[in-house]
């Protein structure tokens, strides 16, 4: 739509229509009224504390968009080039604190609500998070959004306005419940609505071949549905400055055109029917990390939001534009692993079926702008969709994606390896089979400028393994991009108390230049730092204690060692190792009630994918065995173990600040990364891990003495499997392991009820323990003595924990983001005055 027609300008340039949006305290207090009065009608004596919340929201946004205009408007008419992440998850947990740190409005606004009478902690704590993504992978792209709007480079981010985030978690019964996530049912303030800016997109359909004027067939894409997408945007300010991007998440609803047909031919309930499927397609985020299920309405979901997000793109830049040569001069697109991977034949089709480009110049763009960024080298996650499924939604996009893979395999596999059909079939876009099934991963590739791993290892691996040929092909294209975290609220927001002693030692710059903690290394030593250090990680495990005795009832010390592992439920994290190594020391409590150990706190944060039946069995197991431990007197509460339900980012804030342990045990080669591993050392927890993903890097940077690594290795694994892994081998010879695992089988934790954890005990033994718990058990039970001899030694804890937090700058998503605009985007920052 265009801008309405121009009304005369006010005289003063319109500034007495303004809201007042200064940063002062009053300034602040006078907008959290005005809003309660004149967004939500209510006065302020009977607001009810969530009211509270939205209107401070709305004020804190008020500020925002002021910024955000001003930041559009300079990149708009600096035609500046863009960096668009496209992800179907972003887990962005809750804004307004995160939003205050940020705009440098934190203590004026916590004051504000002070003055007004509210407490500003219980208001904060009313917002829902924002849960739109699984785990690392959605977490991740909401730390880059930060980041980017911190090192002031023009970018947007694409996804999808979930109705539903993630499933709420319940136990009962020690079992796994999932509920709905109604994460809007208060509204929410931070996002807006832009009707304007609505596209449509078609699906379903056929393909006919029709002749042109010039005798040549042209493919028309007929009988197809229609979707609306609307955007909800939402603004990302960057720390300290005064860049504000934003996210742009979009929300399906019927198109009106659609439903007229159906009206006409006098289908009127068909026509309810239909629109409510079309607003089926962003009601729920599909709750798997790591497993790809195939599901015909994930794959319309991806389009969807692809669709819709190219469309945008490309309005912004015919706004600006007339020649689409062009086009990869300004754009550069980064797809968050393969789920958006339908952008290349998306665009594909987008330039030659309706901006009549020819296929080389198309191709040419398509590839400039795509880059593919792999977070997982699990087979059962890499994507694959079947051809009759990808013919019946996408029937055009079929087409060019057999065009790619043909002019690919003809074209450049040809030319590498003349005649090598076993090459051909290897690489091909579509893997044969019945039915045939299209590989997400391998088109990527082929559609990419750049392709990175997550980890210097996993990056390895991807080169060594699955992608191998194709790196002999393009020696180029694969890259490593070390993921990362923001500091602003992995550190700063959620560790306020770290946070302010370390502004004391080394100054305020630290949020935006983390390798400024290198300081506080030489502090290490410091008998005085160490006390206030770690007087600090008390308080925080105090009020960790706190929480979970009023969540559950249970009471932990804070005198104990606070072990925590926090991640999805997966086979290869391997809670399920964890909890071995808690039975084996409640094994040794009960047959020695002088068994020397520091009392221990195992502190679990997960959700299971609703249909992974054994990640279940293990959140029983584990909520079963706490039952037990928890209320045995015999063992004077030396183990207690905590797994609080619905783990989600704002209960990651409160625990990552109180852990001492940092449990990061997943097979090697399995983890591509990992993020959580760097949040934890970065607000000094140890780490006890393999070496996977970026322990490897985490060991480097900390070094070898403040980490503690056991396990087999990836050579070490690949040995042991090709060996023919045998995994009765180590339960036969390890008595202590059999006695562990002979427990879990008997009915001991679930008296009268057998074969609890049959699921569980099984894939450990018939089942050929798949992720090598019994072959790393041994090492990992010896490492946790000494973790627990390290713990003993007051001094040298607290001066391993300082050396974590002092030599972990290196991840900050600030440098990851600044590799990614080096080397992948050649994005320049540009700077938005005040
Ligand atoms: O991505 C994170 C990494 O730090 C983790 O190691 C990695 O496991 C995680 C399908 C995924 N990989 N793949 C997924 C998520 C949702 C889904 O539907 C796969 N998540 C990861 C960030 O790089």
């Amino acid at each position: 739509k265009s801008p309405a027609k121009k009304t005369a300008t006010a005289p003063d340039g319109g500034k007495a229509f303004r809201f007042d949006v200064g940063d002062s305290k009053e300034s602040m207090k006078t907008s959290i009224l005005n809003h309660l009065r004149y967004t939500l009608a209510r006065h302020e004596e009977n607001a009810t504390q969530d009211e509270w919340w939205t209107a401070t929201c709305y004020a804190v946004r008020d500020r925002l968009l002021d910024r955000f205009m001003k930041t559009q408007a300079v990149h708009h008419k600096q035609k500046v080039r863009r960096a668009y992440y496209l992800s179907l998850e972003y887990l962005m947990g809750r804004l307004l604190i995160n939003n205050l740190h940020n705009a440098g409005l934190f203590e004026q606004t916590r004051d504000a609500l002070t003055e007004l009478g509210q407490d500003f902690n219980e208001v904060a704590d009313e917002e829902a998070d924002m849960g739109l993504g699984n785990g690392g992978l959605g977490r991740l792209a909401a730390c880059f959004l930060d980041s980017l709007a911190t090192l002031d480079l023009p970018a947007v981010g694409y996804g999808i306005h979930y109705e539903f985030g993630l499933f709420r978690q319940k136990f009962r019964d020690g079992y796994q419940v999932e509920l709905p996530d109604n994460w809007m049912d208060k509204g929410c303030p931070w996002e807006v609505m832009r009707p304007n800016f609505a596209q449509e997109v078609k699906l379903y359909g056929r393909v006919e071949h029709q002749m042109d004027d010039k005798g040549v067939f042209k493919p028309k894409w007929v009988d197809t549905k229609t979707v609306e997408g609307v955007p909800f945007d939402i603004s990302i300010v960057g720390y300290g400055g005064e860049t504000v991007n934003f996210l742009r998440l979009w929300g399906a609803r019927s198109s009106d055109e659609f439903d007229l047909d159906t009206f006409n031919q006098g289908g009127y309930t068909e026509a309810v029917h239909e629109k409510a499927f079309s607003e089926t397609i962003t009601k729920v985020l599909y709750p798997n990390d790591s497993t790809e299920s195939g599901k015909e309405l994930r794959l319309v979901q991806q389009y969807f939001f692809v669709s819709c997000s190219l469309r945008d793109i490309i309005r912004r830049f015919e706004a600006n534009h007339s020649d689409w040569s062009e086009f990869a001069d300004y754009n550069a697109l980064q797809l968050n692993d393969t789920h958006p991977a339908i952008a290349i034949p998306e665009l594909m089709r987008l330039l030659i079926d309706e901006y009549a480009l020819e296929w080389d110049a198309a191709w040419e763009i398509t590839r400039g702008v795509c880059n593919y960024t792999n977070h997982t080298l699990l087979p059962e996650a890499l994507e694959k969709w079947s051809v009759p499924l990808f013919e019946k939604v996408l029937p055009r996009h079929l087409e060019i994606i057999y065009e790619i893979n043909s002019r690919f395999l003809q074209g450049e596999v040809e030319a590498k390896w003349p005649g090598d059909d076993a090459k051909k079939s290897e690489l091909s876009i579509i893997e044969e089979g019945n039915p045939k099934m299209v590989r997400m991963a391998y088109l990527s590739v082929v559609g990419s400028t750049k392709v990175n791993g997550v980890a210097a290892l996993h990056t390895e691996l991807l080169k060594k393994n699955l992608f191998a040929t194709f790196h002999e092909l393009y020696p180029n294209k694969l890259i490593n991009m070390t993921n990362g975290i923001t500091p602003r609220r992995w550190l700063l927001a959620c560790n306020p108390g770290l946070s302010e002693l370390i502004t004391k030692e080394v100054g305020d710059g630290w949020p935006k230049h983390l390798d400024e903690l290198q300081a506080i290394s030489k502090l290490a030593d410091n008998a005085a730092f160490q006390k206030k250090f770690m007087d600090i990680k008390r308080a925080n495990k105090q009020a960790f204690a706190d929480f979970v005795l009023e969540d559950s009832g249970t009471e932990i010390s804070p005198d104990a060692i606070f072990d925590v592992q926090i991640k999805r439920l997966h086979e290869y994290k391997r809670q399920h190792l964890n909890l071995l190594h808690i039975l084996t020391l409640y094994r040794r409590l009960l047959n020695d009630p002088d068994y020397e150990m520091n009392p221990r706190v195992f502190i679990f944060g997960a959700k299971a994918a609703p249909g992974y039946a054994l990640a279940k069995n293990i959140i029983r197991a584990i909520n079963k065995v706490a039952e037990k431990v928890n209320n045995d007197s015999r063992i004077n509460g030396k183990i207690k173990i905590v797994f609080p339900q619905n783990y989600r980012i704002t209960m990651a804030e409160k625990m990552i600040p109180a852990a001492d342990l940092s449990e990061q045990i997943s097979t090697a080669g399995k983890e591509a990364s990992g993020t959580g591993n760097m949040k934890l050392a970065l607000n000094g927890a140890l780490t006890i891990g393999t070496l996977d993903g970026a322990n490897v890097e985490i060991g480097e940077e900390v070094g070898d003495e403040n980490i503690f690594i056991f396990g087999n290795t990836v050579e070490q694994v690949e040995a042991i499997k090709s060996k023919g892994y045998n995994p009765y081998d180590y339960y036969n010879s390890n008595w202590e392991l059999k006695a562990v695992i002979d427990w879990l089988r008997s009915d001991y934790f679930t008296p009268g009820e057998h074969d609890a954890f049959a699921p569980l005990c099984s894939s450990l033994l018939e089942g050929g323990d798949p992720f090598l718990c019994l072959a790393d058990y041994a090492d990992y039970v010896r490492v946790q003595e000494d973790v627990d001899k390290a713990f003993s030694d007051k001094k040298r804890w607290a001066k391993m924990a300082i050396m974590n937090t002092a030599r972990v700058g290196k991840f900050s998503s600030d440098r990851t983001i600044g590799q990614y605009a080096e080397q992948i985007w050649h994005l320049k920052p540009v700077q938005v005055e005040a």
